[in-house]
């Protein structure tokens, strides 16, 4: 099977190949050329428009964000392939993506990446144009995005950018891998904001009165909103000191127009903030609950919520405490800067180096997450599965129609990608030996 390498330990002829390959893909028509590639995610990130989309970005912002882009590299990987069977005779057409571990920084000099990505030989370097190596002004023609002052040159504007001035820290990719839970409603992009939810109500009001049931304690409280696509995010936690045989009386969060109503969720306080129990039923919104007792039937609370998921995480909507956002996926693309930060970023030949890296951390988390993989627990309109067009059997926009219907279910196993009727399928060189990713969701 295929293996994606870490462009470090490429040989000098392996560079050469792989640029060869690549600017060959640009000389091609159709649906096999490069700027195919641009296009297609072009118009993923400016809004699809066609209805099984739901004019929602179907790349980014929610669960899909992991396979879409899956395979859209494995896609691409399949047209570098036939690309180099012309620029590369004899080479039958074996080549692979690598990837380019971002967190291989010098953190002294940036720019220096390890394995010369951004040598002259390679990739090129910095620059509005690019002047050197083999995309530099002139050798390389981009697709203008509409709306933008980007020209026809490629461009890249080196940690310059704010929200983009370092690159990602290992230890921001060492807590997205820790994370638990791929994904969960309502899928929110950012803090407030959310594909088809409601951002989290603030903390609760909670006050001790008399005629429970409850242990002397201080209890943590948060509660979180039920709409028709199913449980927002919850609040952030209220802690409240009871003495024995109190109750707690949590007031309602305020009306939202989506919003059905709330649950409430309690444990006692210096537990992991995100255990706690759920402990009522839905309320309506205007009424406030009373809890007698913490006991009886208990839904842990959704361990993670959206916006510290490891999609987001990966995405970069959020970051690890104490961590800069845009995080690891997001910041790349803005320290890159220039032509990277565009829906028509696939103009830089670093896009695919930069997304073979996200699709081999999603990889690892799968591997090191068996039975977390996909967001199925979700209590969802019309009982379909995840967030439309993000849901584990939607297709993908714009693969929508047989034989190139894609939908994530499709994209769970890298090894056994398919792509246009062929076997794609590939490992990383970091896959853990010895596991598999568990596909059933
Ligand atoms: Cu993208």
């Amino acid at each position: 099977m295929a293996v994606r390498r870490n462009l470090n330990t490429l040989t000098q002829a392996e560079r050469d190949r792989f640029i060869r390959a690549v600017k060959q893909m640009k000389r091609v028509a159709g649906d096999d050329g490069y700027d195919h590639y641009v296009r297609t995610h072009d118009t993923a990130q400016t809004g699809v428009g066609d209805a099984a989309s739901l004019n929602v970005n179907p790349a980014h912002g929610g669960p899909a964000f992991c396979p879409w882009h899956r395979y859209f590299i494995a896609r691409f990987e399949q047209s570098l392939q036939a690309a180099d069977r012309t620029a590369s005779p004899g080479a039958a057409g074996t080549l692979t993506l690598p990837y380019w571990d971002w967190t291989n920084d010098d953190a002294g000099s940036p720019n220096r990446q390890r394995g010369g990505l951004w040598a002259d030989d390679f990739l090129g370097g910095n620059g509005d144009p690019v002047t050197t190596g083999p995309f530099r002004a002139g050798e390389w023609v981009t697709l203008p995005q509409t709306g933008t002052p980007q020209g026809r040159d490629l461009a890249r504007d080196f940690a310059a950018t704010p929200g983009g001035d370092t690159l990602p820290r290992a230890v921001a990719v060492a807590y997205a891998l820790r994370a638990e839970g791929f994904d969960v409603p309502p899928y929110g992009r950012e803090p407030g904001g959310g594909l088809l939810g409601v951002s989290s109500p603030a903390a609760p009001t909670v006050v001790r009165t008399a005629g429970g049931r409850l242990a002397a304690g201080t209890y943590s409280v948060s509660v979180s909103y039920i709409t028709a696509e199913g449980e927002t995010r919850p609040s952030p936690s209220a802690a409240v000191t009871v003495a024995a045989n109190d109750a707690l009386r949590v007031s309602s969060p305020p009306a939202r127009a989506t919003v059905t109503g709330y649950v409430v969720y309690v444990s006692f306080a210096g537990g992991a903030p995100d255990s706690e129990t759920r402990q009522s039923g839905t309320t309506a919104i205007g009424t406030d609950t009373t809890l007698t007792a913490v006991s009886g039937p208990a839904l842990p609370r959704p361990n993670m919520n959206s916006t510290a998921s490891f999609r987001a995480l990966l995405e970069g909507w959020t970051a690890g405490p104490g961590m800069p956002t845009p995080g690891m996926h997001n910041r790349t693309h803005v320290w890159v800067g220039g032509s990277m930060q565009y829906g028509t970023s696939p103009n830089d030949p670093a896009f695919f180096l930069h997304h073979c890296n996200i699709d081999r951390l999603w990889a690892l988390w799968q591997l090191t997450h068996p039975g977390q993989n996909y967001p199925i627990a979700v209590p969802l309109l019309g009982g379909a599965i995840g967030p439309r067009p993000h849901g584990l059997d939607d297709a993908m926009s714009p693969w929508l129609a047989a034989p190139e219907r894609i939908t994530p279910r499709d994209m769970l196993d890298h090894t056994r990608v398919t792509v246009r009727g062929r076997a794609a399928g590939y490992t990383y060189d970091t896959d853990p030996l010895g596991l598999a990713v568990n596909v059933a969701p």
